[in-house]
């Protein structure tokens, strides 16, 4: 197969906090663009203003109770339906490629399974809000739980948000259903060892997305 066929393709990145999604989202826009590819960076939650407005919820909710994990995994969903609506659907028609930061396996993970609601459920919310939208390929990054620490550590400090500040077992679990998801559906996703430098990584993930993708132009 050969991606130069004037067609966008949908790039999900995903993986526990301080995994690398965020660097290399980056990095492999700016490889795609080199090779003259039309490509746009986006990230969830957020993406277009109603779903970023949607994250300061999310992320900093407006009281110490917070979400419950059925309202948050609506949240997320409705976040999602309009990204997907207003900005995805629309870049990919014009042949965009579309690398996003997080996509429906983050809320698969984290609401459906560490957070307990059911992976039926979230999937179920994404038909309804995003009529099922899959990218072409999910990226997960994965990486060691030391690893992610001492780079938030080196990064944030402290800080942390609503979600990110949960328990090391809730992350772990986290982890594990990323881990399971990838593993029941390898057509959808590869897993990318994300220990490694910057430029490991970034190498890593031009290699398995020319494998799976097809060559890229130059
Ligand atoms: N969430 C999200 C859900 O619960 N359900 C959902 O459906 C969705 C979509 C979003 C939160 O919401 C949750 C998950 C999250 O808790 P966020 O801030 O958007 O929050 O996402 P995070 O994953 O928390 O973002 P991070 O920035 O922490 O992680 P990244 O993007 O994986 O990491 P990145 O690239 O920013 O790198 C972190 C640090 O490490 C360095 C970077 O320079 C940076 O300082 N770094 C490296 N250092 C050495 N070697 C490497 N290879 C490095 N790669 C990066």
């Amino acid at each position: 197969m050969n991606v130069a066929d004037g067609q966008g393709r949908f790039i999900a990145f995903e993986g526990g906090e301080g995994a690398g999604k965020s660097t290399q989202s980056h990095l492999l826009a700016g490889a795609l663009r080199e090779r003259g590819l039309s490509v746009e960076v986006t990230r969830e939650p957020g993406g277009t203003p109603g779903a970023e407005a949607i994250r300061q919820l999310l992320l900093h909710p407006p009281d110490d109770q917070g979400w419950g994990t059925p309202a948050e995994a609506l949240l997320f969903a409705a976040a999602r339906s309009d990204h997907v609506n207003q900005r995805i659907k629309p870049a990919l028609a014009e042949g965009v490629w579309v690398v996003c930061d997080r996509f429906v396996d983050s809320s698969r993970a984290y609401q459906g399974g560490a957070g307990g609601v059911g992976d039926d459920a979230i999937v179920a919310l994404h038909a309804f809000g995003s009529a099922g939208l899959r990218p072409d390929l999910t990226i997960l990054i994965a990486v060691s739980e030391e690893k992610a620490a001492s780079r938030l550590q080196a990064r944030d400090g402290a800080d942390n948000d609503a979600i990110g500040g949960r328990s090391a077992e809730y992350h772990a679990e986290v982890a594990a259903a990323f881990r399971a998801l990838a593993d029941a559906d390898p057509a959808s996703f590869v897993i990318v060892d994300g220990d490694g430098s910057t430029k490991e990584v970034h190498d890593a993930i031009l290699e398995a997305l020319e494998t799976r993708l097809g060559k890229l132009p130059g």
